[in-house]
């Protein structure tokens, strides 16, 4: 018998008890620490650690509501999907996600690498570092753990049992509501934007009836389309940097969706982050200058980058007879784009306008200022959604953002 035999919500002193009583990581008399570290709106993350040896570890843990306390229930099977796909990911892509270590379905809980050396990719942009190596290395993460799980590489049948064993309907209903309805409807009623973008929020965006529509079909295929496993919340939060390294963490909303939503996510952080830069440093500042610089040339070269690896992957990996039909990677990898920049919009939209705001804007304390580049992007956003089937290429990517950001 073990007090963790039946799921409770663990707070550190727990977590301490239940890692020595779980895991043999630590020696038996070592004083170990715990801190709570986690700062997202789901689950509560702990790190424990041994100060004599510096070894530490991650403990995940799944609250049947979220950490929030917004009273929303989430399935706590998100914990096991999470730890499933980071092991799968592993082999996919080795390198590019932290370590899993022990999964435990009664806590919900799951205990990986503590990427101590990392930093959070959000935070290190809104310091305004700049990653001269992250395209290149999101763009093969991407590239090599999407384009494996789709129909063109497996065996449709074992791609169909992974289609329902990561079925995610909470998290995706999450996604549904926040990044789909709320962004073109406030239909929670919950959204809020500073008084100085209100109006133009609810002329060119709520009452935007083409925009409505558009955001609809995207809606169905997000939940309809069910190409490849994805990481499903790849904003520059799920991502951990050190100067040459990335690694993609957080997956729990994963579940087989477009694959355009994760690159989508990774080029609107992007754009959030360049724009957190505009709007917090002076003109002449060399940091502002020199983030403009690096921020576009990411966006560009993921769009660039992720079509190239994409082509010769698909060349690789391509079992399914018809989809070694000249032509077709093409057509299939056109289509990803499309969804790349739709989902970039509806992502830009939903932050600026719904409850998950994003830092990289809240804290662009001019409040004209913020305004004013807010409304930029929402610009941008229309057209990325409304003219996503010939935003395809990196060139497509200039035309939209030059001369509008
Ligand atoms: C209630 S969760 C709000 C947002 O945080 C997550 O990271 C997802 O992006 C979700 O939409
Ligand atoms: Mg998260």
């Amino acid at each position: 018998m073990s007090r963790f035999d039946q799921y409770f919500l663990m707070e550190e002193v727990d977590i301490l008890e239940y890692v020595r009583e779980k895991y043999d990581f630590f020696p038996k008399d070592a004083q170990l620490t715990c801190k709570e570290i986690g700062d997202g709106n789901l689950n509560y993350v702990f790190r424990v650690a041994d100060p004599a040896t510096g070894k530490s570890v991650i403990l995940k843990h799944s609250g049947i509501e979220t950490r929030a306390r917004s009273g929303r229930k989430v399935d706590v099977d998100r914990n096991r999907i999470e730890a499933e796909i980071l092991q799968r990911q592993d082999e996919l892509a080795p390198g590019f996600v932290p370590k899993i270590y022990g999964y435990d379905p009664v806590m919900c809980c799951c205990a990986m690498e503590d990427l101590k050396d990392y930093t959070i990719l959000r935070t290190a942009l809104l310091n305004y570092r700049t990653f001269p190596k992250f395209a290149d290395q999101i763009t093969t993460y991407m590239v090599n753990i999407l384009l494996p799980t789709t129909d063109v590489a497996m065996n449709h049948k074992e791609k169909k049992a992974l289609v329902k064993s990561y079925i995610n309907p909470d998290l995706c209903s999450i996604t549904e509501q926040l990044v789909y309805d709320d962004a073109v409807g406030n239909f929670a009623g919950k959204n809020y934007v500073v008084d100085a973008l209100a109006e133009v929020v609810e002329k060119d965006i709520y009452q935007d009836k083409a925009l409505r529509l558009e955001a609809a079909k995207l809606k169905f295929d997000f939940m309809e389309h069910a190409q490849a496993l994805i990481h499903g919340d790849l904003h520059s939060g799920s991502i951990f940097v050190t100067d040459t390294d990335t690694k993609a963490f957080d997956p729990e909303f994963a579940f087989y969706g477009p694959m355009g939503y994760d690159v989508g996510n990774v080029i609107a952080h992007t754009l959030f982050s360049l724009v957190h830069a505009e709007g917090t440093l002076e003109q002449d500042d060399p940091r502002r200058t020199a983030f403009r610089a690096w921020a576009l040339d990411t966006v560009y070269q993921v769009a660039d980058l992720f079509r190239e690896k994409f082509t010769k992957k698909f060349d690789e990996v391509a079992t399914d007879n018809l989809a070694r039909t000249e032509g077709f990677c093409e057509y299939y990898l056109n289509g990803v784009m499309a969804d790349t920049a739709a989902t970039a919009g509806m992502e830009l939209i939903r932050r600026i306008v719904g409850v998950a705001k994003v830092k990289d804007i809240t804290l662009i304390e001019d409040e004209a200022r913020r305004a004013e580049l807010e409304q930029k992007l929402l610009v941008i956003a229309k057209q990325l959604i409304m003219n996503r089937a010939s935003i395809l290429t990196a060139d497509d990517w200039k035309n939209v953002l030059e001369g509008q950001l």
